[in-house]
């Protein structure tokens, strides 16, 4: 008898246990639960909104915004272009933390969980109205959905509730005495909630793409103008096609991508308009995309660099840009440079996404192939590159010249205003370096002794290149065979043959720009105003 009675204690902890621990991961499946419908019902609510104001990206883009530049170049350094997938991985794990917590939090007191998901909505709606671009209908998602989640959480957690504790006059069953939750309730709530999101999900989905089909269609349906001056023909010998080699034009799918939209604009181009507007701009005027189309279009190669682009590294590339010129429209709309007279030193040129980039004007109106560039290598601009309208000038680093869906261009003055990167740390303006890169061999590579071929790229775009050099194991230096000039304005591929004997050895290089000045060898960091030093690589000749 006692014996029985003991047993049945044992198994009636054990079994409180158990269902302690099961009622503990059910909680945190609640909040789970909950985070999800959180971020379905705010994508379905930034569909209708727009795009960029979902909790997510909205959070993501005021990570980025702030950012120290420090660690913005160390995320674009180490991640590339996936850089956002990984700042996007890492929100979305801290919310899936925060939301198995909350779900417990709620298990003890079901308001205050549902007062704690408020909590991250209005973080969400902060950051989405606080962005560049943002207005107050942003806030909307975040808000939404955490008022739809918290009373979501709200639900389950109350299907986790126990029932009031009998009083010990009652008996006491195992059952009765620890009580036991509407176990059946609670799956049918957590499913239809899960579901219910899911489809809102689904649906928020669907509607964005359909909002911006028009935009994909215009893309499509666009067929580029035959330039009034073409781009002068790539000489035959710009292109040495050696392997391992940057080809002379880069890609659309290889050229590099450096911005801060964690969605890509999608611009109907029939939508698209451009202002121009400010000091000393005598007829400000307002163009539309079939506008440009009617102008004296140009095409040209243009090299485009990226400040952030360390020593040896990746983010440059060379296109074949097609588009009007910026200064026939800045003098039509009575521009004057400040040479002759005009008041505004500098062109702030507004992206769609509330990106701004301030350019020199004196540099876009000094004769240069300064462009509104319509066409890549023979398309449209891809989205990711700025479609439907992206501005280039040559020579300069893309965040001081570069601005993709470009929608306003107000001329003003550097002293009355700093654009995005300059706020961030970046120099008001910044001419490219003189650079050069030993694309082939690659780092640790082990050619067989014998003439082994060290070729790769230099850059100094409006300035041209007229020497590089390269040395071993810091000996004498050699001079490459440069490839034929296509213009001043694009990158000069090198080659030089090199008699390699075994061992371990380091290779350098040093370009000489179209003025006579040679690539400094100090060693300069990326911030404020672009990366110096030469590019060396260290091989294994075996
Ligand atoms: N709207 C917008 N334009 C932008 C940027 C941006 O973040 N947003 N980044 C600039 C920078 S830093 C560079 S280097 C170039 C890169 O252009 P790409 O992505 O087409 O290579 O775009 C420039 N234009
Ligand atoms: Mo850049």
């Amino acid at each position: 008898m006692t014996e029985d009675r003991n047993d049945s204690h044992r198994l009636e902890a054990s079994r409180a246990r158990r269902s302690r621990w099961g009622r503990a991961a059910l909680a945190a499946l609640s909040g789970l639960i909950a985070g999800f419908c959180a971020l379905a019902v705010a994508e379905l609510v930034s569909a209708v909104v727009r795009p960029e104001a979902g909790p997510v990206t909205a959070v993501g883009g005021a990570v980025i915004d702030r950012a120290p530049p420090a660690l913005k170049d160390f995320a674009v350094r180490k991640f590339g272009t996936e850089d956002k997938l990984v700042l996007q991985l890492g929100i979305v794990t801290l919310l899936t933390v925060f939301a198995m917590a909350i779900g417990m939090l709620a298990l003890r007191n079901r308001r205050t969980g549902s007062a704690a998901v408020l909590v991250f909505g209005v973080v969400g709606a902060v950051a989405a109205v606080g962005r560049p671009e943002g207005s107050p209908a942003d806030a909307l998602p975040s808000v939404v959905g955490a008022v739809v989640a918290a009373g979501v959480l709200h639900l389950l957690a109350g299907r986790l509730a126990l029932p009031p504790r009998p009083s010990p006059a009652a008996g006491e069953t195992g059952e009765e005495a620890y009580g036991s939750f509407d176990r059946r309730g609670f799956v049918i709530a957590a499913t239809a909630a899960a579901t219910a999101s899911a489809s809102a999900g689904l649906l928020g989905r669907r509607l964005t793409s359909s909002v911006q089909a028009g935009a994909t269609a215009s893309r499509h349906d666009l067929v580029l103008p035959v330039p009034d001056s073409a781009a002068p023909a790539v000489p035959a010998g710009a292109d040495l096609r050696i392997r391992g080699l940057s080809s002379f034009v880069t890609p659309n799918k290889d050229f590099y991508r450096v911005d801060t939209a964690l969605v890509v604009p999608r611009i109907d181009a029939g939508e698209w308009r451009l202002r121009i507007h400010g000091k000393g701009v005598a007829r400000p005027v307002t163009v539309g995309f079939d506008d440009l189309l009617r102008r004296e279009i140009i095409e040209r190669h243009i090299t485009l660099v990226c400040v952030s682009n360390e020593v040896g590294g990746p983010y440059i590339g060379n296109a074949r840009w097609i588009g009007v010129r910026l200064a026939d429209l800045l003098r039509e709309a009575g521009v004057r440079p400040p040479s002759k007279g005009g008041p505004a030193d500098q062109i702030v040129a507004r992206s769609v996404d509330g990106m701004t980039i301030g350019t020199p004007v004196e540099t876009v109106m000094d004769g240069r192939d300064a462009m509104l560039a319509l066409g890549m290598n023979g398309e449209p601009l891809p989205f990711a590159h700025g479609f439907p309208v992206r501005m280039v000038v040559p020579g300069l680093y893309g965040y001081v010249s570069a601005c993709k869906w470009l929608t306003d261009i107000e001329l003003t003055t550097f002293d009355a205003y700093d654009a995005y990167w300059v706020e961030q740390g970046w120099a008001q303006q910044a001419p490219v370096k003189t650079e050069s890169r030993i694309d082939t061999p690659r780092p640790f590579a082990s050619p067989k002794p014998g003439t082994v071929p060290v070729a790769g790229v230099a850059w100094a775009q409006h300035r041209g290149i007229s020497r590089v050099e390269v040395r071993v194991d810091g000996g004498p230096w050699h001079l490459a065979r440069l490839a034929a000039e296509d213009s001043l304005d694009t990158w000069r591929q090198w080659v030089w043959e090199w008699p390699a004997s075994s061992g371990r050895h380091t290779l350098e290089v040093r370009a000489t720009d179209g003025t006579g000045a040679t690539q400094t060898g100090r060693r300069a960091d990326t911030v404020p105003s672009g990366a110096t030093g030469w590019h060396s690589v260290v091989v294994d000749v075996s």
